[in-house]
């Protein structure tokens, strides 16, 4: 069956060792299995969200151009976390590199127990809404039509979003 190319929006994160290599080999690794990476923010230290007690991220966003399906978009970028050595131990806990699906073009998925799409948090967390305001600022959340630079204006979330010069 023919698939559109659509425009996918990921978020990366990790917060164990070394942070930026994680982000950098999991960039690497969706470009060559999932799809051209077309852009992609800056760096953004940001505090831990849901279990405070654990280190700070690094969060990143980039779009990219895939044709492959949801959920082999979501089978592909869990693979990926599981071949740079994430180990699932705890819910919300610490992990060297966590990458979540975003947007998916302006499609509405909801595959109960498996994938919420847009990510079901994305308009209350600025660590989300930051780096992809940078990139994405008038791309429109599928279900609230409001604009990611709207949402990043209205959010409420006060945890500490900061952008790193490297
Ligand atoms: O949901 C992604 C993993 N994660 C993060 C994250 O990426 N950044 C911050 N700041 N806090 C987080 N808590 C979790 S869980």
């Amino acid at each position: 069956m023919f698939l559109d190319v659509k425009d996918v929006y990921l978020l990366l994160g990790s917060n164990l060792g070394d942070r930026l290599k994680y982000l950098n080999d999991a960039i690497d690794k969706i470009q060559a299995e999932v799809g051209e990476v077309f852009v992609r923010s800056s760096v953004y230290e940001t505090a831990a969200w849901g279990k405070t007690d654990q280190p700070g991220f690094l969060n990143l966003a980039i779009g990219i151009k895939t044709n492959f399906p949801p959920l082999e978009v979501l089978e592909k970028i869990l693979k990926i976390e599981t071949d740079l050595g994430r180990v699932r131990l705890v819910k919300w806990g610490e992990r060297v590199v966590d990458i979540d699906l975003i947007l998916y073009g302006d499609d509405v998925i909801e595959i109960e127990n498996k994938l919420s799409v847009p990510h079901i948090e994305m308009q209350n967390r600025k660590f989300v809404l930051m780096p992809l305001a940078e990139i994405a600022p008038k791309v429109m959340h599928p279900v609230l039509h409001k604009t990611i630079s709207y949402l990043l204006k209205n959010v409420k979330d006060t945890l500490r979003v900061t952008k790193i010069n490297l």
